[in-house]
């Protein structure tokens, strides 16, 4: 071996970043290219080989661009505020800031080990105060506009001000709910207070009443996946649904431009189908159903207004605002209020078996037929989709019907399917029955009918209703960016002055929230009282605020002034390439594209969609290996049971499998499937609470460290493990450091067996069988530069037609392979290519030169290495992408099929540039042809150039 791979890569690090190779500015006349990577959360278990895939292929996608003559923008940064680091910062009293720093060290030495091509001085952090300086700046422009439907696009808050006082609230066209109209006298009469309640229903950020998961043992509001069945998960305690005013996003106003724009998007179908999903358009109708002594209505959405004459109750979600006014079967509605408190909205829509509710003891009117219906209120029904009642209708929805029949309601069937075999109750589709003025319609006639009706009387009107709720943006925690908020003494916000940006986080001893459930922001009375009596906001931003626009930022990641100058974005526009986890699908990508539509809306930006082109990777996954363990204890001791054991005697649901640590490093891909005494203490060591546990053989059974045989002693006794197939993970013991395998192969190995292992979209294990394939290849491939003295030793001869031919064959295909992103077969090509020049004992310095261009953005290292050792001093990431030449792998010669009468009899070959008319003079010459035609005459011979030859005979 004429070099080592792992010792050429610092060298290369190393001089890259000496002549900051990947470093971009904006170039007007150069054509631009954006490829991003979903910027990480830098835990402290650093990145696993599944986290580099998406990094691999969109570097290998920027290295070509690059050579194709594209100014690439291929930053990095790191997504840095998170709960992890703040957990941490509880246990320990270490400052997030410092653990999180720390991690991003780690992870940015990883990255470098991998040979990324990364412009590093664009680097940021979400963090770090001069980033969410911008993030702070953008919410306070959310605060200052709202969304005029009349024009589909933000508008300035003043406007809207300026309105009401012209006009008063009538005929406005801002998105939001009033809860009542004003005159523009009463506005200007209203002090400011009732004026800012007013403008937050249409601030697209906004203060409103939201519910969380509060958790009074643990003093916290939890994330919805901190709570099962209504007990937080840490602790088992219980865990309500309590009313809490908070910051929110009105992103529903963008529901249809989201929904809309999609069509544009170079994205999967499934994810836009999960876009879709998300968002949610429904068309139907809204109702106003009039309550029996009462002058309130109750409003419903409903997309079957035909099944109108069907209803047969109504529901109210439980939170619904006019429960309380209603109600005259009091107890048993405040049991049900209490029994709801504790179930979150997921559960509420996940546990359909589950039929609940309580009747209120009013009673609503049928706008139709004046009949007198029932209300009730029912966990089903979710007090923030449509209008949080319904009108029931028992014979055409399943959860309606579930509940008429547990609590014994009318059934009223108003849609006949006799006609419609194969139909279910979900498909709009029948002949309409008990329906009054609908009788004898078709569903889709009634429905448009019924909505006439509705419209004409007043009743209410057609109506699209979207699922997308408007996104909660306030959290009580410490490690996110503060609002840029203060409140006056009538608790009115209002956002601080530019020059006060950013509003920083302080430091603090204490990390914990505090026990009414705010931030510990809270608890610095110094930092969260101003002078004046104002105070601050002492919530902090979510997660998703850094990430909602962090890809604009790396367009101009220092500026001072902006979040990012008009000359940047207008040159860098939005990202042509993004590659991401699915895990993203709906959150972040629905977020950032809402913020840039907002910044579009307001010109800060040129484009409507930031992110063109998007392609998830798929999951590498890991062996899982699991314990047995039994349910119930054993004599008060924990029993772990043997797989074989399980499998074969046990039932699985009276097990908990329990993930163990298997010894990857030294196996690759080939665990151990059993634990023997060894692992077993060492699992001891790391779950301590299970020292006194039992482990049960089919050998014997190992109590207090020591194994007990039940038959014949046995020295290799060992607990049998399950291996499932799953996520690679930390807490499930099978993850696989990059670093370690960067280490043993080199990172070009690394890089192209991670693209080997199969088509990026797709998931697939993490198995290392085939990098010892990978790395022979890398090594035949140097070998064809060096003799056996590991001297260069290239030949400077012309290169043949065959070498030019196996160039152009792979210059073709790997440049149509990586433009349709499908990187393990550009490996595969490569393989081939070195395979047929090894043939050839080809060593032309032309031709290897050209190879090793193609290869580098793949194996960078080695290819610079090559490239150098070849004469060259400028980098080769640099140089111009080899340019195919059809002509170099045109066939000489073209074998033709010949068919007689359309069935194949032979074969003959040609000239490959042998014109039709040639071809038809000759091939009536040709044995096979004379052979079949036998003294009869052919009529007629059809030539397909490049394909076949048919004679017709007769
Ligand atoms: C009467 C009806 C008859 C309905 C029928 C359905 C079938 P999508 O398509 O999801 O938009 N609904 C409305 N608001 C609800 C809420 N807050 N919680 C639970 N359910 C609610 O479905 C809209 C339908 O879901 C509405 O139409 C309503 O039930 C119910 F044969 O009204 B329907």
């Amino acid at each position: 071996m004429p070099f080592n791979l792992q010792d050429i890569e610092a060298k290369w690090k190393r001089h890259w970043e000496d002549q900051q190779l990947y470093k971009v500015e904006v170039e007007d006349e150069r054509p631009k290219f954006y490829v991003l990577d979903m910027f990480p959360y830098p835990s402290g278990a650093g990145l696993h080989v599944g986290h580099p895939l998406g990094y691999i292929a969109s570097d290998i996608i920027s290295r070509y661009k690059r050579m194709k003559g594209f100014n690439v923008l291929h930053p990095m940064g790191f997504d840095a505020f998170g709960l992890p680091a703040e957990q941490y910062a509880i246990q320990t009293g270490v400052h997030p800031a410092i653990s999180t720093e720390k991690n991003i060290q780690m992870y940015r030495t990883q990255m470098k080990n991998i040979g990324f091509s990364y412009d590093w001085s664009r680097e940021i952090k979400t963090c770090d105060p001069d980033y969410y300086k911008w993030t702070q700046w953008i919410f306070i422009q959310l605060f200052k506009n709202y969304y005029d439907l009349a024009d589909r696009s933000a508008k300035s808050i003043d406007e809207l001000i300026e309105y009401f006082e012209d006009h008063g609230s009538e005929g406005h066209t801002a998105f939001g709910n009033l809860e009542k109209e004003f005159t523009a006298s009463e506005w200007q009469s209203f002090n400011t207070k009732k004026k800012e309640d007013i403008l937050m229903n249409f601030r697209l950020a906004y203060r409103q009443t939201t519910y969380v998961n509060w958790c009074e043992a643990l003093g916290t509001v939890l994330a919805n996946d901190e709570v099962k069945d209504g007990l937080s998960e840490r602790g088992g305690h219980p865990v309500v649904q309590k009313p809490m005013l908070q910051w929110s996003l009105r992103i529903t106003a963008y529901a249809e431009r989201l929904l809309n724009d999609l069509k544009e998007l170079d994205w999967s179908d499934s994810l836009k189908t999960m876009q879709e999903n998300w968002i949610g358009r429904s068309e139907g109708a809204q109702v106003f159903f009039e309550i029996a002594g009462h002058d309130d209505n109750i409003e419903i959405f409903t997309t079957r207004p035909d099944t109108i004459f069907g209803a047969t109750f109504m529901v109210l979600a439980p939170e619904h605002e006019l429960v309380e006014s209603i109600t005259t079967n009091t107890k048993e509605v405040e049991a049900y209020l209490e029994y709801v408190k504790t179930r979150t909205d997921r559960e509420r829509i996940a546990d359909t078996k589950r039929v609940t509710g309580a009747f209120t003891g009013a009673f609503a009117i049928h706008p139709f037929t004046g009949k007198k219906l029932p209300i009730w209120i029912a966990e089903y029904v979710l007090k923030d989709y449509g209008t949080g009642a319904i009108m029931a209708v028992p014979s055409d929805d399943e959860r309606d019907q579930d509940f008429a029949e547990k609590f014994d309601l009318d059934i009223i069937n108003v849609v006949d399917k006799t006609g419609y075999e194969d139909s279910d109750v979900h498909d709009k589709v029948g002949t309409m029955i008990n329906s009054g003025v609908l009788n004898g319609l078709e569903v889709e006639e009634a429905i448009k009918k019924i909505i006439d009706l509705i419209e004409d009387k007043g009743l209410g009107k057609k109506k699209v209703n979207y699922r997308l709720r408007d996104a909660n943006f306030s959290r009580q925690r410490y490690w996110g960016e503060p609002f840029p908020i203060v409140y006056d003494k009538e608790g009115v916000p209002e956002t601080v002055s530019l020059d006060e940006l950013p509003v920083e986080l302080p430091e603090l001893d204490d990390y914990k929230p505090t026990s009414e459930g705010k931030s510990p922001l809270a608890r610095d009375e110094e930092w969260m009282n101003l002078e004046d009596g104002k105070k601050r906001e002492t919530d902090t931003m979510p997660g998703f605020a850094g990430s909602s626009w962090y890809y604009l930022r790396f367009m101009d990641p220092h500026n001072e002034d902006r979040f990012a100058s008009g000359k940047s974005v207008d040159y860098w526009k939005s990202v042509d390439l993004y590659i991401g986890g699915t895990e993203h699908a709906v959150g972040h990508l629905m977020y950032a594209r809402f913020w840039h539509k907002f910044l579009y809306d307001k010109g800060y930006v040129p484009t409507v969609e930031p992110f063109e082109k998007l392609i998830n990777q798929g999951m590498i996954q890991g062996l899982i290996e699991y314990l047995y363990l039994r349910k119930e204890k054993t004599n008060g001791r924990s029993h772990f049971m043997c797989a074989g054991i399980v499998k074969k005697e046990g039932n699985e649901e009276d097990y908990i499998k329990i993930p163990v640590l298997i010894d990857y490093v030294n196996n690759y891909g080939s665990p151990a499937s059993y634990l023997d005494q060894n692992s077993i203490d060492q699992f001891i060591d790391s779950r301590p609470e299970f020292e006194d546990a039992i482990f049960e053989c089919t050998r014997g059974v190992y109590v207090d460290g020591k194994f007990e045989a039940h038959r014949p002693e046995n020295s290799d006794s060992h607990l049998l493990t399950h291996s499932e197939i799953g996520k690679m993970s930390k807490s499930k013991f099978n993850v696989i450091n990059p670093d370690v395998v960067v280490e043993e192969y080199g990172a070009d190995v690394f890089r192209m067996y991670e693209m080997f292992l199969g088509p990026i979209e797709a998931s697939k294990p993490w198995d290392t069988h085939g990098i010892d394939g990978v790395a022979k290849f890398l090594r035949k491939f140097i070998d064809l530069f060096f003799n056996d003295e590991d001297q260069l030793d290239v030949s400077g001869d012309a290169p043949s037609k065959e070498e030019l031919k196996i160039l152009h064959n792979t210059i073709h295909k790997i440049e149509e392979d990586i433009e349709r992103f499908s990187f393990n077969t550009c490996v595969s090509t490569f393989m081939i290519a070195v395979n047929d020049l090894r043939k050839l004992n080809s060593n032309n310095r032309f031709i290897l030169t050209e190879l090793v261009k193609l290869l580098a953005p793949f194996a960078p290292f080695t290819c610079e290495e090559l490239y150098e050792r070849l004469g060259h001093d400028n980098s080769i990431h640099t140089t111009n992408y080899p340019v195919f030449d059809p002509s170099k792998v045109k066939e000489e010669e073209v074998v033709y099929p010949i068919s007689i009468n359309g069935k194949k009899r032979g074969e003959a070959t040609f000239s490959a540039d042998a014109d039709k008319a040639q071809i038809e003079n000759d091939i009536l010459e040709n044995d096979i042809v004379k052979k079949w035609a036998d003294g009869k005459s052919v009529k007629r011979v059809i030539v397909v150039p490049g394909r076949m030859i048919n004679v017709v005979i007769q």
